[in-house]
Order: structure tokens, then sequence, then C-alpha cells
């Protein structure tokens, strides 16, 4: 097989399993491209393959999974590291410091998109800035954790100071592609410092969109992206920022970053800024973070089903829950007689006292021993059935789960609504931080009293709790 076929079917492998998975979110992502104001600023020209490198990271964020079998616990919501050398292939050192946002080509081989600008080269080599979070975790020590809180780093203004995305922390963009635009003369740094042109030389072999060595010109993002009201999108720095502020640093860099979109830039001088984008903010990630909290309910779901299984065979005595405690940080223990908390990850006697192997065999480990469980550990909950506890108490009780009787019932908070706030060990011990309606099985405590045993699978505005019970999620 040529290394093009392979590359080809590698390609089509990746955006397979990325429609596959896109079935259930393709409505929410087609409405959302749709509704989407920033749009309207792009030429036709490059609409496109712009839209189309948004569209196939989503994808590769949905199935990262099933495209990374051999990684460890991958979850979805991981994005591929930028390309340094212009090969179209992601370069794992980009990604090497996994609190570091970073920027580079768009590694369109590893997203499975097509040869930009077929034999005319590198003209339509699009850029790529991905927010240290969501970084892949390939060839990274310690990689990040992502849960459905996890933020975005990059804050967008509009060329004129106003700020068009991330004026909060947690509205920031995940990811921003760059349609470069020819070479031109971008402002200095300063006010006072000269124009710098852009010079896309290579010094040595060519790759597609760069060339081998990665400090060569051709690689270099100053060469491609501009300087606009003092914001650099070659760095995402800004002029006059410091400290924590937004643009404070060059990338690569752990604290948040700012790039600027606007239309063209004019003057008797020539052209001044010419940088077209998209980004991916946490609406347009949202059928990503969904399938993030199925992804980790179904595993949850599994695990406890099968201690279940296995735990007085026939009976099915689950763990008792571990519970919220508001004048402490959480911990993670089994407490008897608690029928609602958090998952325990310390179980105690009477019952197993260690948790099953993960019945999903491909990770190799106990269930919640994966890397990612500490992240989200804090964001789950957990029901179990009077009948269904170690030693089983009374039968009058009935755990429900949209009005279906459950065993045991699992519930992901997902990501904060408007008046939560899980900052804090007092917040974290308070359930109405986390769950809404009639999820709240009593306000600030981990019990269930009498007649308060109804759960729901939320709807997504005003409860976007994601259940399962013993039956499936
Ligand atoms: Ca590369
Ligand atoms: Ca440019
Ligand atoms: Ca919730």
């Amino acid at each position: 097989m040529t290394i093009t076929s392979r590359r080809n079917q590698k390609g089509a492998v990746l955006l397979l399993v990325a429609l596959v998975v896109l079935i259930g979110s393709s409505a929410l992502i087609l409405s959302t491209l749709s509704n989407d104001g920033s749009l309207a600023s792009l030429a036709r020209g490059n609409a496109h393959t712009l839209n189309e490198a948004r569209d196939a990271l989503l994808g590769y964020a949905l199935s990262y999974p099933e495209t990374h079998p051999g990684t460890a616990n991958a979850s979805p919501g991981f994005l591929p590291c930028p390309d340094i050398d212009g090969d179209g292939l992601e370069d794992i050192t980009q990604c090497d410091n996994a609190n570091q946002s970073s920027i580079g080509f768009l590694p369109w081989r590893t997203l499975g998109l097509a040869r930009p600008g077929g034999s005319s080269g590198q003209a339509d080599c699009l850029w790529y800035a991905v927010s240290a979070g969501f970084k892949s975790p390939a060839g990274t020590a310690s990689p990040p954790v992502l849960n459905a809180s996890t933020e975005g780093s990059f804050q967008i203004e509009n060329g004129s100071g106003e700020i068009i995305v991330g004026a909060s922390a947690a509205d920031r963009a995940i990811a921003v592609v760059f349609d470069p635009g020819p070479v031109l003369s971008i402002d200095g740094a300063t006010p006072a410092a000269p124009k710098y042109t852009q010079n896309r030389l290579a010094a040595s072999t060519r790759t597609h969109c760069g060339s081998v060595n990665s400090g060569d010109m051709i690689n270099r993002a100053i060469n491609y992206l501009d300087r606009l009201n003092g914001i650099s999108n070659a760095d995402g720095s800004k002029q006059g920022a410091s400290g924590n502020d937004p643009g404070a640093n060059p990338l690569p860099d752990s604290g948040p970053s700012v790039f600027v979109s606007a239309s063209k830039q004019e003057t008797f001088e020539g052209v001044s800024y010419n940088d077209r984008m998209v980004w991916i903010d946490r609406r347009k990630f949202d059928p990503v973070f969904k399938r993030m909290n199925q992804w980790v309910a179904s595993k949850v779901q599994a695990c406890v089903a099968r201690y279940g299984e296995l735990n007085i065979v026939g009976s099915k005595r689950y763990p008792w829950a571990a519970e919220l405690d508001a004048s402490a940080d959480p911990v993670y223990v089994e407490q008897t007689g608690q029928r609602f908390g958090r998952i325990p990850a310390a179980l105690n006697a009477p019952g197993a006292t260690s948790w099953p192997l993960d019945p999903d065999t491909s990770t190799g480990q106990d269930c919640f021993a994966w890397f990612w469980w500490p992240a989200w550990q804090e964001h789950i909950f957990y029901a179990v059935h009077e009948q269904h506890t170690d030693p089983a108490g009374a039968a009058s009780t009935a755990l429900e789960l949209n009005g279906t009787v459950s065993e045991f019932i699992v519930l992901i908070a997902n990501s904060e609504l408007s008046g939560q706030t899980r900052v804090g060990y007092a917040n974290k011990g308070r359930i109405e931080n986390y769950l809404e309606g009639q999820n709240q099985p009593a306000t600030g405590s981990a019990h269930i009293p009498p007649g308060d045993e109804s759960f729901v699978t939320g709807n997504g505005t005003s409860i976007n709790d994601v259940a399962c019970n013993n039956v499936g999620c």
C-alpha cells in the first residue's frame, strides 16, 4: 500500500467514525454553524475551507476515543497538536507542555482533510491555535484532563477594542483556525517600531506547507498572521496586557491569549491586515461536551452495574454512596447508610472492598482507576435503591428515573448553569451547585428524604444533568 493510499484510508476512517459519532449531534452542529454571525464576514472563496477545518476539528474531538484505541482512557474532547513543519501531521512536541496553549499549521493530514491548495502548494495552508486544556494527550507526560467545566484560553477582539468572544473566562474560545492570506507588511510591536515585511522562505527541504527545519521563516507564524490594534495573531499577545490579563505573554503560554478578527485593513501604504478566522467557542463545542458527558456516564454506569453483578451474585447489592460535606473538600469514601452522594473510590465491607475490572477491557484497568477520573468524580452523583444496598433495607421505597423503578441511578452534573458555582469546598459540598430541579434530593445534603426518590434525565435547559440507571444511559 502506498503512503498516499494509507493516508487516504486513514482520513476516510477518521471521517467515517466522526460521521457516525456526529449523527446524534449533526442537527445541533448544523444549526450552530448556520446561525454563526462570524461567517458573514468571510470571503466566499475561503469560507468553505475554514468551515471544513472547524467541522473536522469538532469531528476529531467527538471521535477521539475511537480514533485513539491505543491511548489509555482517551476521552472525547481532545483536539490535535498543531503542525510545526507543514507536513500536515500534528507534532506532539507542540503538546509536550500540557499547561500551554500553542499555535502552528492546521494538521490537515491528522484531521483527514484534503491537501490544501491542490498542486499550488502552501498558499492555502491554514493556521491553528489550540487551548491548553484541550490539547491531545499524545506525547504528554501529564495530559490535561477534560470535563464539561474545562475552559478555553482565547479571547477575540474585533479590531476596535471590542471583545467579541471570551469577555469572561468561562466564555473563551477553545480553538481558532486562521486563513493567513498573502504576505504583507505588518505593524511593528509598538507604534514606534518599524513595519515588518513577512517572508515565507524555506532554508531546508520543503514540506507541503512549510519545511523540515521548524525554525525556517516559512514555518513561523509571524510570516502569516498579522497585527492590528496592538494584538498579534501570530502569538496571541496584546500590547499593554500584563499579569494575568489575556495576551500578557506570547504563545506558547499557560495564560489566556488574544486574537483579532477584522475585515481586511488597507491604507495608502498597502494592506496591513488580511487574516480571516473561524473559532470554536463553547457553544460550538456543545455536541462534544454532550458526548463527553455521555461517554463518562456510560463508563460509570457499566462499572456500578458490574459491581452489582459480582457482589452477592443474583442479589445485586451496590455500594453505599460517598456523602457530600459542605465543611470540607470532597472525600470519596463509602458511607454506610448513604443512599445518595458521590461515587466512593474507597469501598468498605460488607460487600466487595474494591471495584471490579473495567468491563471495557480495552482500558485494562480497574473501574475508577482511569487517569481522567479525578477530574470528573466531583461532578458525578449516585443513588441506590433501598433493596439493593448491602445489607438491603426496607422494601417500601421506590427509586425512580423518569418514572421507572431503578436499582441505581448515576447523574452527571454537566456544566454550571446560571447561579451555580463549584469553587471552594463549601460550594462543592452543596448539591444545588450540580444538579437541578427534582434531581436535588435534599438541598445541601447527601440524604434522600422519604418521598423524594424521583430523578429525571435533564431537558438540557433548566436541568442539564445526564442520567443513567442500572438498565443503561
Ligand atoms: Ca508535522
Ligand atoms: Ca495575514
Ligand atoms: Ca446540572
